[in-house]
């Protein structure tokens, strides 16, 4: 019966020891950081038309950007209407540029452009402006969306549990057998 007992207690160390090797890489893979995603924008912007992403569907508002937080945005800046003009994230959507607030130089080609990269680490509904112009005449809504939570992979930990069950009814069986190993016959 002594050895019965520590086969069982064998398996139950296999079993816990299974189980630390595998859980932890199962926590560890959702805490994992989200990558930062490259976004290229094209803009082209005019005092008369506003912003578009090509010189013949330019609008005021222009159109809506929409990102996730902690992505690398490249603007790609024209200037449809040869006026110099810059591109502004207007943090505070008042509309106006405000001192510290990111800014692109100056652009002022409908042919050749300039790139301005902004990292969007603000959250929130912000707005994206002509400093020059202002928002008034030359503006568009810059979205900026908390990332969602990927969905917790338990695979591992499920594994480990059935590698766990499988051990204990293992062991479990093979006492269950022995003791029913009939008795050796006696010798003649
Ligand atoms: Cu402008």
């Amino acid at each position: 019966m002594a050895s019965l007992s520590k086969a069982f207690v064998v398996a139950l160390l296999i079993g816990t020891i299974a189980v630390s090797l595998v859980a932890p890489a199962a926590v560890a893979s959702p805490t994992s950081p989200r990558s930062a995603k490259a976004v290229s924008i094209t803009l082209y912007g005019s005092q008369s038309n506003g912003w578009g992403f090509g010189p013949n569907n330019m609008t005021q508002p222009g159109p809506p950007i929409a990102v996730t937080t902690g992505d690398v945005i490249t603007f790609t800046l024209f200037a449809a209407d040869s006026q110099q003009h810059n591109l502004v994230i207007d943090l505070n959507s008042n509309q106006i540029e405000d001192t510290g607030e990111p800014h692109s130089n100056t652009f002022s080609s409908p042919t050749t452009s300039i790139t301005f990269q902004y990292t969007a680490n603000v959250t929130g509904t912000l707005l994206y402006i002509c400093g020059i112009h202002g928002g008034a005449l030359m503006r568009g809504t810059l979205t900026v969306s908390a990332p969602t939570a990927p969905p917790t992979d338990n695979t591992l930990l499920i594994i480990a549990g059935v590698v766990v069950v499988v051990v204990i009814v293992g062991a479990g069986a093979a006492m269950a057998m022995r003791r029913r190993k009939p008795k050796p016959p006696p010798n003649p």
